[in-house]
């Protein structure tokens, strides 16, 4: 049905369960919606845009090509997982070997630190994938050309989700996809496919917050020397002792930085 929020400041996601007033066949009214046992959002300074609602679990998508942000995988499964979702990364088009090798390799830090990565095709194998979207609502993310669309329309049959060659949209410049999408798989399973990101911003969270959101540097952070510490090159550092003992991946410490570093304006500009 298509539904108009009552309202100009109404803020609905995609998952949300709302209550509407049919107005016609095929129209309706959003009166409200039901509270959310989630909200995936991303968030620049003054700009927060809602992702999905209710969703237990984020999907980041990747692939051999186009070339993958570690960066922003990093920073979409921080925000996965402060809101309430468990953070899976997906390798699709495996069937592309030359390139998964690379893509493989960059998601090493990733794999070290304990997160999830299912490799699959979305052209030939979606099985791994299938296997654990059962009992979860599960948003597809990720850049464009990743095969997020691909990917719905494997698992379900009738969806026609529109797809699109990478060259294709590199030259328009535009994703291919447009909204964020519910498709049900099941009465206890549903996916979101979501438009392209190409950047997650983290502006809703605090520094301490982005920091517990590397999991596996969260744990150490209490037993550095300073409770300031910054994990560059202070006396007594937890984190980089155990990036030297090859415990932590420097790579994950990069990512650290250089994530509190680009959010640092809107660290400040909000006091944490
Ligand atoms: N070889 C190969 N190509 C794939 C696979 N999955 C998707 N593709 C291709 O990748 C291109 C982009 O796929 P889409 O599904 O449109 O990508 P998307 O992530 O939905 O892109 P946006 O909607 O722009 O965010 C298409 O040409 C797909 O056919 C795969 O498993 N193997
Ligand atoms: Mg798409
Ligand atoms: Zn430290």
């Amino acid at each position: 049905m298509q539904c108009v929020p009552r309202g100009k400041r109404s803020n609905y996601a995609c998952g949300d369960r709302v209550f509407l007033a049919q107005t016609s066949r095929h129209e309706g009214v959003i009166e409200a919606a039901d509270p959310r046992s989630t909200l995936f959002v991303r968030a620049a300074p003054h700009r927060q845009k809602l992702i999905a609602a209710n969703a237990t679990q984020v999907a980041v998508i990747v692939a051999g090509e186009p070339s993958v942000s570690d960066e922003l995988v990093c920073r979409i499964l921080i925000a996965a997982e402060r809101q309430g979702m468990r953070g899976i990364v997906v390798l699709n088009k495996v069937d592309l070997t030359g390139a998964t090798a690379a893509a493989r390799e960059q998601l090493l830090p990733f794999r070290l630190a304990g997160y999830e990565i299912i490799e699959i095709s979305a052209k030939r194998e979606i099985a791994p994938l299938r296997d654990r979207l059962a009992g979860e609502v599960t948003v597809l993310i990720g850049q464009s050309g990743m095969g997020k669309s691909t990917i719905v329309n494997a698992l379900v049959p009738d969806a026609d989700a529109a797809t699109q060659e990478i060259s294709r949209f590199l030259d328009s410049g535009r994703h291919t996809t447009a909204h964020a999408r519910f498709y049900r798989l099941d009465p206890a399973s549903a996916i979101v496919d979501s438009p392209g990101v190409q950047e997650f911003g983290l502006a809703h969270l605090s520094r301490v917050e982005i920091e517990q959101g590397f999991r596996e540097i969260a744990a150490l952070i209490g037993e550095c020397r300073f409770r300031d510490c910054r994990h560059r090159t202070e006396p007594g550092c937890a984190v980089r002792a155990a990036v030297d003992s090859g415990e932590v991946h420097p790579r994950r410490l990069e990512l650290l930085h250089a994530i509190l570093a680009a959010e640092s304006g809107a660290l400040r500009a909000a006091g944490r």
